[in-house]
């Protein structure tokens, strides 16, 4: 098979981590789009890829280029991913897919029109011991589910002085933390727990009520100092969900909690056992039996479900962890390019289910009410 040629939009933290994991699955990195040429050109270099191309229209020009990822702040999600599709090139697209619900549908639309590969790096879900909560609740370990809680706290915007893109509504979308976070939980509990929540109440607070005006330039570097300014993005936020065979989930959100990095957590309750998942701790499963009976089943390749044991790259005690995951996912997307059909790829038909699921969290908060969803 010969090795896909690839163009990568966005060169900042998360740009990098697509350029590793797209040369890892073996694509051939023709070139980049930066926010500049000059940067486009820093990077090729640095990089070492033959192309700085001049903007997204150069690059889907390319006849060498078969795949566009896009890692662009959110608000030019749309615009590049729809050039890359109507060039006729599959996409993979940061999350999350668009800043607005009607963006996000019309991509969706866009890519099942066409027919080509695309997916929205929802890439926790390529933890192997979440790949086996997902497989013990679907073959019914668990019984009916009655509860599902968590949490995904980060602390990287607990100094006043931080800003990032992130928080600017015109560049991140109205939603900060739940569409930039709290998106992540949401897919991740949706898929492992098979359960889709109807209805939500949500709540926002913004805590920081001023910040620094320079914007760091990513998430690993966001204190830019300068003049305080008013800040109109949430900062945390809660949500109470109900699925639709009526299960309750909560969920809490945060960028401002001291000490907790990416600590995504779950626990889903079910009548005959739970489970519980800690990204930070990602090698671990835990399930809770009832009879003071504990069991930890630990990520390797020698044991448990088919998914889990095939994303299980190294041997146990060998920590995978987030890059393992984003590799993962990268080269299934490829191989669905050529022709497969991996188990749980998130394509952006999930990018668009997740808009939906913000968009009504936003509306909730503002009405505080009640809001279905969808
Ligand atoms: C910043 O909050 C961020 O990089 C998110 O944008 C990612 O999606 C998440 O995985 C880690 O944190």
């Amino acid at each position: 098979m010969p090795k896909l040629g690839i163009a990568i939009v966005g060169t900042g933290m998360i740009g990098a981590v697509h350029h590793r994991a797209a040369l890892l699955a073996g694509a051939d990195v023709r070139g980049v789009v930066g926010s500049s040429p000059q940067r486009a050109a820093e990077i090729a270099q640095k990089w070492n890829v033959p192309r700085a191309y001049r903007d997204i229209e150069e690059a889907v020009s390319d006849p060498q280029v078969q795949v566009v990822h896009v890692c662009t702040p959110n608000h030019l999600h749309r615009a590049m991913a729809q050039t890359a599709l109507e060039a006729g090139k599959h996409v993979i697209c940061e999350k999350p897919l668009a800043t607005t619900l009607e963006d996000a549908q019309a991509l969706a639309a866009l890519a099942a029109s066409t027919g080509l590969i695309a997916t929205v790096p929802f890439v926790y879900r390529y933890h192997p011991v979440v790949r086996e909560a997902r497989a013990r609740i679907a073959q019914g370990d668990l019984g009916p589910l009655h509860l599902i809680h968590g949490s995904y706290l980060q602390d990287w915007l607990l100094d006043p002085v931080s800003n990032n893109w992130r928080v600017d509504p015109t560049l991140g979308g109205t939603s900060r933390v739940f569409a930039d976070i709290g998106s992540h939980w949401c897919d991740l509990v949706e898929w492992v727990g098979g359960e889709r929540f109807v209805d939500v109440s949500a709540a926002f607070a913004t805590v920081i009520a001023e910040r620094g005006a320079v914007t760091g330039q990513s998430f690993t570097s966001p204190a830019g100092g300068g003049a305080m300014q008013a800040v109109t993005s949430e900062d945390v936020a809660a949500a109470l969900f109900k699925t639709g065979a009526g299960t309750l989930a909560s969920l809490t959100v945060s960028q401002v909690s001291a000490g907790r990095h990416n600590r995504l957590w779950f626990e889903i309750d079910g009548a005959k056992s739970s489970v519980a998942f800690n990204q930070e701790d990602a090698e671990r499963l835990w399930i809770g039996h009832p009879d003071q009976r504990e069991e930890t089943f630990v990520r390797g390749p020698g044991a448990g479900s088919a998914e889990q044991r095939r994303l299980a790259v190294f041997p146990p005690g060998h920590a995978q962890g987030y890059g393992t995951c984003f590799e993962s996912f990268v080269a299934d997307t490829y191989r669905a390019i050529e022709g497969e059909r991996p188990d749980g790829l998130p394509t952006f038909e999930d990018g668009a289910r997740s808009a939906l699921i913000v968009d009504r969290v936003i509306a909730s908060a503002r009405s505080r009410a009640w809001t279905a969803i969808g």
